[in-house]
């Protein structure tokens, strides 16, 4: 068995610090809440935790943004506790790896208000600043069409030394001139060296293939004549210089034996791909493509459209896809289905009725746990956690994008109640709100045990805990999501050969309700069939030459059921 690198056979497991535990009933989950639970998370069986941005941040986009690398947002806790979470976490024998994004900081950064104060400031530079166009009649512009990821243009017009600065977020969020030597070498030091020094085993990396943009930013094709601002992803992603930023984050990390697993959005390029996390490249370990994660949501924004608006065949390309990196080469992938941005995956790809919700969630764990590369758990994940009811009232949706989204769609169309519904109904079913509602603990208090029984938590716990989805529940029953997904993750352990490492192949691909695929050890040995019922009727398992399946197997008499058939 050839030495392979701790991360490829490590399951990880995000946690999002505002909605995991609240230890001090300010209605605000924190590090120590964290750190009260490191026996639960242990428990799942999982090697490593990441834990979302807990820094210094004015909390526009939940800690994106960021004000401080090197302090903590005082909610969450102080320095010295994340050194004693990392500790804890790793007396407990597993590692911690926390979000790098320095794609852009917060606009309250020292850095960004030195830059901000006037054009000849040393760090002026260390930004992204650009004088205004001007059309025939004198009308001020900004240097071109690009949309920002939550809606309007990239520019943002500053009236103290009059040019626009990039953001290709919100406008809290000022993009890092990334040309700049000087200003990459102080992020290096600010967001990553003197967390490694701390003992943080590596880093999921924001928005990684952003940092290098064509400096002339030329105009985006109009795609949507009906709004100035065009989609441009494909333009600002994978920039010229990717490669060599890549090579300098990666000396660092590798002299810490750091993970790295990058973000890697409007990537539709497998050859790209694979020149980021091909071992020998040297750059990083792994991404999340967005292939998975993408099915079922529109463009530019992802909720508008209508919801279920895929196919399984979608479903089984997008897997496909990304379990392809590893034919022939020596890449490295991720399986994951969730996190803070999407919503609940019991609600978008199985079925969150009471009937089927607890199939469907311990389905889809059999399904993502087989897959091959680094498995990525997303906190509620492993306990069938589903979307806000849909009764709930928009205030509920406290998300940046989802606010914006909807705002937008009610400006364009004023008093359009049809176009309200259906922004209303793109969020209810795709919106990033539903991953970041509280933890639920418990059905024994109102608050689920995030936060105390007469506090108000920042973001309203889902009635669901009460319905049994929650933690002490679960705990106790053995047919229960959060059980599977503790056998499931000892099933991936004792067969890695072939759940980790192993080949993937679709077979029955045109079935349109079962979801078949087999996965071969590399040295072809060991074998896997798994079979899987996304439908709500009875299906029959499909033909699989070579092995004959008892009569009695053949029925997958539950809807929205998986199996697994080990094949030695
Ligand atoms: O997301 C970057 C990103 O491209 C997608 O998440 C998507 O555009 C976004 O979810 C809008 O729906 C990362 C973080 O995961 C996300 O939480 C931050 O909002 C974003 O970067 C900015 O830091
Ligand atoms: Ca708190």
């Amino acid at each position: 068995n050839i030495t392979r690198p701790w991360w490829k056979d490590a399951v990880v497991y995000q946690i999002y610090p505002a909605s995991f535990h609240d230890s001090n009933n300010d209605g605000i989950g924190d590090i120590p809440g964290i750190i009260q639970k490191l026996d639960y998370i242990q428990s799942l069986g999982v090697e490593v935790i990441w834990v979302c941005p807990m820094y210094a941040s004015p909390q526009i986009d939940m800690g994106y943004d960021i004000s401080d690398y090197e302090a903590v947002h005082p909610p969450y806790g102080t320095v010295q506790d994340m050194e004693v979470l990392i500790k804890e976490t790793h007396s407990r024998n597993m590692k911690v790896i926390l979000d790098l994004v320095i794609n852009h900081t917060s606009d309250q950064h020292a850095w960004f208000k030195e830059s901000q104060s006037s054009k000849d400031n040393p760090k002026r530079d260390w930004y992204i600043w650009r004088p205004a166009k001007y059309d025939s009649e004198g009308k001020r512009g900004p240097p071109n069409n690009w949309r920002s990821f939550f809606g309007g243009s990239v520019w943002q017009w500053d009236e103290q030394t009059q040019e626009y600065y990039l953001h290709l977020f919100c406008t809290e969020q000022p993009d890092i001139n990334w040309e700049n030597e000087e200003a990459r070498k102080a992020i290096y030091q600010s967001a990553m060296t003197s967390w490694l020094e701390k003992g943080v085993d590596g880093f999921r990396i924001d928005t990684v293939n952003m940092y290098s943009k064509p400096m002339d930013f030329p105009d985006a094709p109009v795609q949507d004549p009906s709004t100035p601002w065009q989609d441009a992803s494909l333009i600002f992603c994978n920039g010229p210089n990717m490669d060599k930023y890549l090579d300098e984050m990666n000396a660092i990390l590798s002299r810490y034996n750091a993970m790295s697993v990058g973000e890697c959005p409007a990537t539709p390029d497998r050859a790209r791909v694979i020149r980021y996390v091909s071992a020998e490249a040297k750059k990083l370990n792994m991404v999340f493509q967005f292939d998975s994660v993408d099915v079922g949501q529109s463009k530019p924004s992802k909720y508008d459209t209508k919801p279920f608006n895929y196919t399984l065949a979608d479903v089984k390309g997008a897997i496909s896809r990304t379990q392809s990196l590893l034919d022939g080469t020596d890449a490295w992938t991720t399986s994951f289905i969730e996190n803070h941005d999407q919503a609940r995956s019991v609600s978008r790809f199985g079925n969150d009725s009471p009937t089927f919700r607890t199939r469907s969630g311990k389905m889809l764990s059999m399904l993502f746990a087989s897959l091959s590369g680094t498995l990525f758990i997303y906190q509620g994940q492993e306990i069938g956690m589903i979307n806000m009811p849909k009764d709930w009232d928009i205030a509920e949706y406290k998300d940046i994008d989802s606010q914006n989204f909807y705002a937008d769609a009610l400006a364009r169309n004023p008093g359009n109640k049809a176009v309200k519904d259906f922004a209303k109904a793109g969020l209810q079913h795709l919106s990033r709100d539903h991953a970041r509602t509280p933890m639920q603990w418990t059905a024994a208090s109102p608050n689920a045990g995030f936060t105390g029984d007469k506090v108000k938590p920042w973001m309203r716990v889902n009635t669901s805990a009460q319905d049994g989805i929650n933690v002490k529940d679960e705990d106790a029953d053995a047919t229960s999501v959060l059980n599977f997904w503790r056998s499931m993750l000892k099933v991936r352990k004792n067969h890695a050969e072939v759940l980790v490492h192993g080949t993937f192949q679709l077979v029955d691909e045109n079935n349109e309700k079962v979801f078949s695929f087999v996965k071969t050890s590399l040295d072809g040995k060991d074998k896997a069939l798994l079979v899987c019922n996304l439908s709500d009727e009875e299906n029959r398992v499909p033909e699989f030459e070579g092995v004959e399946l008892a009569e009695a197997m053949l029925l997958l008499d539950n809807p929205w059921e998986g199996r697994i058939y080990l094949i030695d």
